[in-house]
């Protein structure tokens, strides 16, 4: 069969690790070149995006030239980055006390823009007898990785979640993310313990976001996304969608936009009092619902 042969052929894949000062820094999966944007891709509306896979021809000398833009799977705007697989969703289990309204948030959100959730409960070393029943409740429909970055307990687990994947790291600020972070990536020395003063005025600090290649593969974004947030302007129909306990009972109400609320007959809420879905989700999905339809009346 005879193959035309194209500038295509001679193109590397990798993925932009940083952006700065106009050029892209590519991971090839060996090195690192930078790039600049071949002329069109400059004008197109959708920015390249740390993140993003592109195709790149190198040039002499170790740059290179980005061609192309692949399809992204997703993009975050806070931070901005694309192909984001997943977010770590840190809480401590003591010191602060976890925030189940705030993790449910984080849970919605990331489910929302198309990214797996994984919780990371840290600071086990801490914990009180009571909060093995909150890290069980969420096991039961999430990802849960129990950890201590005082001990190390439960960090090589983590390590593996991170394996190949494109993270970032979220949650409430002194929960030990940073902590956890520079255990993760030697040489990147975060700096833990402190509240920045200029976050907690409210204000942005222009950051340039970049990915640090793990040893194993994978990457990590060098700062954590977000910590704390509003809930997302949802359409409240497609809430129970978000939630994967209750997403996942697809029964005859999904199609008819029953809202799972004071709809008679309501499949969801039959599961709720058979036990099948725990009435604590349904009390947090309800409260969701109802700030949701509150705001729409404004
Ligand atoms: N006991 C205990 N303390 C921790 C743990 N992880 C972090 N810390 C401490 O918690 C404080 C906040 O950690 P930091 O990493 O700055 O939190 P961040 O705001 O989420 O980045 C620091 O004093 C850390 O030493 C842990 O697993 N156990
Ligand atoms: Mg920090
Ligand atoms: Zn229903």
């Amino acid at each position: 069969m005879n193959r035309v042969l194209s500038n295509q052929d001679k193109l590397i894949e990798g993925i932009v690790v940083k952006a700065y000062g106009g050029y892209f820094y590519v991971h090839d999966g060996l090195s690192v070149r930078e790039c600049t944007l071949r002329g069109r891709l400059r004008y197109r509306k959708q920015q390249v995006l740390v993140g993003d896979r592109v195709l790149m021809a190198p040039v002499q000398g170790g740059g290179g030239v980005v061609e192309d833009v692949l399809p992204r799977c997703s993009a975050l705007i806070r931070p901005a980055v694309a192909n984001v697989d997943q977010a770590i969703i840190v809480f401590s289990l003591r010191d602060p006390e976890p925030n189940p309204g705030l993790l449910e948030r984080f849970l919605v959100t990331a489910a929302l823009n198309g990214i797996e959730p994984v919780i990371c409960f840290n600071k086990v070393d801490l914990t009180a007898e009571r909060q093995i029943e909150l890290v069980s409740s969420y096991r039961e429909n999430y990802n849960v990785v129990v950890t201590s970055a005082k001990t190390g307990k439960g960090l090589n687990l983590l390590r593996k979640t991170l394996n190949g994947k494109i993270s970032v790291f979220a949650g409430p600020s002194g929960v030990g993310k940073s902590t956890i972070l520079n255990f993760l990536i030697p040489g990147l020395k975060q700096k833990t313990g402190e509240v920045s003063a200029r976050l907690k005025s409210g204000k942005h600090t222009t950051r340039y976001i970049e990915l640090i290649p793990l040893a194993d593969g994978g990457f990590v974004a060098d700062t954590p996304g977000f910590s704390s947030l509003d809930l997302p302007d949802i359409k409240p129909e497609e809430l129970a969608g978000l939630f994967p306990d209750i997403g996942n009972y697809q029964t005859s109400c999904f199609f008819t936009g029953c809202l799972h609320y004071k709809e008679p007959g309501c499949s969801i809420k039959e599961a709720v009092e058979q036990g099948k879905i725990g009435e604590a989700r349904y009390r947090q999905y309800l409260d969701f619902l109802t700030q949701l339809i509150d705001r729409r009346k404004y």
